[in-house]
């Protein structure tokens, strides 16, 4: 009997240290979102980096159903009602905008939000070319209408409908 509480207690604990040492990896940051544009939009973005790879993972609610344009933005102020005050896409290369996945396109491209018919969305992607370090400061924008991945300069997503500035934890 004293042998299976033992074990139980030491599958528990690297249960426990897997998890934190997952959540310690490497450096991150977050970005608390706010609605914008008389939106109900409320969420929260992370992004964290290891091995040179930056991640960034969401979580929303309050949209309408469908998809939602998801970028970083060069502004890290979203202090404007419309979020305006973010400015455009984060751009550092000076590129078309363009497929998340391509080698074309803004550095803050990231892969539309799909939300539910509650309004909830959830989303785990790879963020390639642009690292942790230069979108400290900068901002992170949800918008109305799905970004078509083509329309020049952000996708033709419409109004900005959530925006968070992107802070070290
Ligand atoms: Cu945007």
């Amino acid at each position: 009997m004293k042998n299976h509480v033992v074990l139980a207690v030491g599958v528990l604990t690297a249960t426990l240290l897997g998890a934190c040492a997952t959540g310690l990896s490497g450096p991150s940051a977050s970005a608390p979102m706010a609605a914008r544009s008389g939106s109900a939009v409320s969420g929260n973005v992370t992004f964290s980096e290891q091995g040179g790879v930056l991640r960034v993972q969401a979580q929303f609610a309050g949209l309408t159903p469908g998809e939602h344009g998801f970028h970083i933005h060069e502004a890290g102020d979203c202090s404007a009602p419309d979020a305006s005050s973010a400015k455009g896409h984060y751009n550092p290369t000076a590129k078309s905008h363009g497929h998340h996945d391509s080698d074309n396109r803004h550095g803050g491209d990231m892969p539309n939000l799909s939300a539910n018919a509650q309004g909830e969305a959830r989303l785990s992607a790879e963020v390639k070319g642009v690292t942790l370090k230069e979108i400290l400061g900068r901002s992170v924008v949800v918008h109305a209408d799905p970004d078509d991945y083509k329309s020049q300069p952000a996708g033709n997503s419409g109004k900005r409908v959530a925006c968070g500035v992107i802070a070290a934890h």
